[in-house]
């Protein structure tokens, strides 16, 4: 046997770069479902669904072109439970001449992998994993220097490097960099919201199905109403659906909440590229293709290309410069535990209720509900992030520790004393209800910071602004709420105080 050539479960594409080079005749593929990887987090049922079921479908396509694959089906009592037990045998048994892998996008998991060479005694390779436009060293290179990072400079770069939505003579379309101030409108129903990207589960994701619901009926969530692709030609269809049917109105509802649609106009598409089942490029490349050909406007092609080699690009580079320490960051000094409703979404305060309602039963929420409804929560409660950051990582179908982790700890949370973005993303119900439709169907009131039944963002706001005085005061982005704290009389800011502060303390019973 020449090499073992190991392919993890978010690394799905025969572009990665572990098959470069790989000999069919000799070498041997190898992907297992292991007890470790499915356990390290309370991973949402649905998501364990999709990881095996993609993995399956991609050793059966890479065997269906000759290849020569050694798969590892989950079973409780596998004798390999972790990956590198499977690898440890396959080296006994077969005496590669190396392992071959694309490095993989968890420090966790990363850190075991790069100590197999010496535990396992074999030689190993790890190569860059070339999915992303800006490598790691090009990252660190861009972010030499700087005290903080902002996303928008980086973009700018990235929008150059690939070429993205670039006149002939290096200026962006449209004459400008970013459309987002378009991009803020509340959704009241028209145009109507697509209904979500639908696949019927085949044979191998009922089998899987069956499987993840017999050895792990604790885990969150559900697998019912599965409908997620699980091979590159159904992303790709996934895709397609995207361009045609919700991309044009992606830009204006953006940042839009509603009681009636879990999915509005976003993509859905995380979860495919996020494993390889889609090429973050090549997902651009079609979206701009669609503006060039008049099916979507600016603000909305823009808006996308924004996220995917922006934020994503972004917060991977972030990840990676940062790690391990960044995941121990709590400049907020925050020590609250996550109230128990993030599990079973019982409060009464309706926003919260509809995201985590719509995260149980689908493995997703969009991101305004991530960052402005669970997220702004966590953050004026002063939850650790440590907490909430599990609760990101267990719960979402996308969810990797590269992309969750900086997301929560950084842009949520603020736990890294603004290093990723400039302000806190605190808001009071106002913002929800300016965005939404939950407000009119809420128990509490928004229009009120004092009583019982007042909305608890709002006191929580308040409190959340009152008790970072020292951290925050100073920012010029934050100097208008200073001030209209301080214009409120001793009565008031008490009488807020006091109400944040009750609440603070019996958060499960809201
Ligand atoms: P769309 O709204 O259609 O956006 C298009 C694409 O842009 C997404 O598919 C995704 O690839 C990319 N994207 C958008 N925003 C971000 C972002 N902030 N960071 C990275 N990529 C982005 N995304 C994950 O993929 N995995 C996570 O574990 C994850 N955790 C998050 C946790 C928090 C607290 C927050 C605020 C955001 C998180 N995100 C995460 C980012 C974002 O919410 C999701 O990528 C998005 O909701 C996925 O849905 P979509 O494909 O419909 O996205
Ligand atoms: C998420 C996941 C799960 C649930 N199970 C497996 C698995 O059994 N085998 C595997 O190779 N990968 C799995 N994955 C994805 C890995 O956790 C992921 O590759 C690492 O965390 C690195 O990002």
């Amino acid at each position: 046997m020449a090499n073992l050539i190991l392919i993890l479960g978010d690394q799905l594409s025969q572009a990665i770069s572990a098959l470069e080079d790989a000999d069919k005749a000799s070498d041997l593929v190898v992907l297992a479902e292991v007890q470790d990887e499915a356990s390290y987090t309370n991973h949402h049922k649905k998501k364990l669904v999709f990881i095996f079921s993609a993995m399956r479908h991609f050793a059966r396509g890479l065997e269906a072109q000759g290849w020569q694959v050694h798969y590892q089906a989950y079973h409780p009592e596998n004798a390999d439970q972790t990956l590198e037990q499977v690898v440890a045998r396959l080296a006994q048994q077969h005496k590669p001449d190396r392992l071959i892998t694309t490095e993989c996008g968890e420090w966790r998991l990363h850190a075991q992998i790069s100590r197999w060479h010496e535990v396992l005694g074999v030689s190993v390779e790890i190569r860059p994993d070339t999915r992303f436009v800006c490598s790691k060293p090009a990252f660190a290179h861009w972010a030499e220097g700087r005290k903080h990072l902002r996303m928008e400079y980086f973009y700018r770069e990235m929008r150059k490097k690939t070429g993205l939505l670039m006149t002939p003579d290096g200026q962006p379309e449209g004459g400008q960099w970013n459309f987002d101030a378009d991009n803020r409108k509340k959704w009241t129903g028209k145009p109507p919201a697509p209904a979500p990207f639908r696949v019927e589960p085949d044979g191998i994701t009922r089998g899987v199905i069956d499987l993840v619901n017999t050895h792990f009926p604790t885990h969150f969530g559900t697998t019912d109403d599965f409908h997620f692709a699980v091979t590159s030609d159904q992303a790709c269809q996934a895709l397609d659906y995207f361009i045609d049917f919700a991309l044009p109105c992606f830009g204006d509802y953006q940042d839009a909440l509603s009681e009636q649609e879990d999915w509005l106009f976003h993509s859905v598409l995380s979860p495919y590229i996020n494993t390889g089942l889609l090429n973050p490029t090549e997902v651009c490349d079609a979206v701009v293709q669609a503006w060039h050909a008049g099916r979507a406007p600016l603000n909305a092609v823009e808006g996308f290309i924004r996220q995917v080699i922006g934020w994503r690009e972004f917060v991977r580079g972030i990840y990676w410069l940062h790690m391990p320490g960044y995941a121990k960051e709590n400049r907020l000094g925050n020590t609250r535990p996550l109230p128990w409703f993030y599990w079973n979404g019982e409060t009464r305060m309706r926003c919260l209720h509809k995201a985590i309602d719509a995260t149980a039963r689908n493995a997703y929420a969009h991101h305004i509900q991530r960052l402005m409804v669970t997220g702004n929560f966590a953050l004026l409660a002063g939850v650790k992030p440590e907490a909430i950051c599990d609760w990101y990582l267990a719960v979402y179908i996308d969810a990797f520790d590269w992309v969750e982790l900086p997301n929560t700890l950084g842009m949520v949370m603020h736990a890294d004393g603004g290093y990723l973005g400039s302000k806190p993303y605190a808001a009071s119900g106002k913002y929800i209800q300016r965005m939404s439709d939950h407000c009119q169907n809420c128990h509490y009131r928004v229009q009120d910071a004092t009583g019982d039944r007042a909305c608890p963002l709002n006191s929580l706001y308040w409190h959340f602004i009152d008790r970072h005085h020292g951290a925050f005061s100073g920012n010029p982005r934050m100097t208008m709420m200073y001030r209209n704290w301080g214009k409120q009389s001793p009565e008031r800011r008490e009488a807020i105080l006091a109400r944040a502060d009750w609440l603070l303390d019996n958060l499960d019973q809201l």
